[in-house]
């Protein structure tokens, strides 16, 4: 621990430098406040202890100074140590910063425990600062955890409706087009039925992992949207260009290779999807409604005629 002495009387700094080391705390001393100031900046001391009465800039302005100086959430305990002896002094030592105030001279014993007290309460912020930082690590897992679906780790339906909601309104004030793709696992569960449902959850997690990675902005999000259906965000995104990034997430599942002997339009899964396209209009916030009903519609088609396609 390191502790700043600032004071311009070299018998009294000397003085208590040497109580101070035999603390065992490293001291510095600067001899007015001027220098003071400039040793806070480079030496970063745990502890100050502070004149007030000095040529030049007084202890209540260096203190005010230090407070200025420290960003946020820093501390660094200030104590006065002083010949002035009134009640107004003390008064305003605390109100410029000052988190204690000792009246000269100081016996060896109470300057002792003064500092020891202030280390103590700059151990407990410390551990304060500690669990409010696991603690906001820890908020963070929670919001992750609650916007991402259980089995495949993509995001849920609750980040879907989120995101929807959001890309809606930008695209809007952007005037940017907006798509959407509904994605649905065919004859899913006559695969379910004859693998089991555990080969039919390392299935869902395969596909979930190959949308995700098939999609190459980062403002695209894919979500799992129901048990074997999942839903794809493409803001910015004209119908054309969706009609492409739609083709691109099929083929890549149909690549994937996973056997299904018991679908009857490929020897592997596929998938079929449903997309709608439009440029939200400002105010328009229930809009996305229309435009997911579009595409469950379209995805409808795709099942009714054939499967393994993309229809708009
Ligand atoms: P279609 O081509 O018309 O979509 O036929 P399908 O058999 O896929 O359609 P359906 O909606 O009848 O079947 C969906 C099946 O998906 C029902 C269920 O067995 C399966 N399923 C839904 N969620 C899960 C899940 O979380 N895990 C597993 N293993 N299966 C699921
Ligand atoms: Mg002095
Ligand atoms: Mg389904
Ligand atoms: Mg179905
Ligand atoms: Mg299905």
């Amino acid at each position: 621990m390191k502790a700043l002495v600032i004071e311009d009387t070299l018998t009294s700094a000397t003085l208590v430098c040497h109580q101070l080391g035999k603390m065992g705390l490293e001291a510095v001393h600067a001899k007015n406040g001027e220098a003071g100031i400039e040793a806070f900046k480079s030496e970063r001391p745990d502890l100050v202890l502070l004149d007030i009465i000095m040529p030049g800039m007084d202890g209540f302005e260096v203190a005010r100074r230090i407070r200025q100086l420290e960003s946020d959430g820093d501390w660094t305990p200030i104590i006065f140590l002083t010949a002035r002896t009134s009640d107004e002094d003390l008064e305003r030592g605390i109100e410029v910063g000052g988190d204690d105030y000792l009246i000269k001279p100081v016996s060896e014993m109470v300057l002792k425990a003064k500092v020891r007290a202030m280390q103590r309460i700059a151990q407990m912020r410390s551990s304060l600062l500690v669990l409010t930082r696991k603690l906001d690590e820890a908020n963070r897992e929670l919001t992750r955890l609650s916007s991402a679906d259980g089995l495949t780790g993509i995001a849920n339906r609750r980040r879907f409706d989120e995101t929807l909601l959001k890309e809606w309104r930008r695209c809007a004030r952007d005037g940017k087009p907006l798509s959407l793709l509904l994605i649905d696992v065919d004859f899913f569960k006559p695969f379910n039925d004859n693998y089991g449902h555990q080969v039919g959850d390392e299935c869902l997690k395969a596909v979930a992992r190959t949308l995700a990675q098939a999609l190459n902005r980062p403002s695209d999000l894919v979500a799992r949207y129901g048990g074997e259906e999942f839903g794809v965000i493409l803001p910015d995104t004209t119908e054309s260009g969706a009609l492409a990034v739609a083709e691109a997430l099929r083929g890549a599942v149909q690549t994937l290779g996973i056997t299904h002997r018991f679908s009857e339009v490929s020897p592997v899964v596929t998938i079929s999807a449903g997309l709608a396209s439009t440029t939200p209009q400002r105010g328009d916030d229930s809009g996305f409604i229309a435009l997911l009903r579009r595409a469950d519609a379209a995805l409808y088609r795709a099942k009714t005629e054939g499967r393994n396609r993309v229809v708009c």
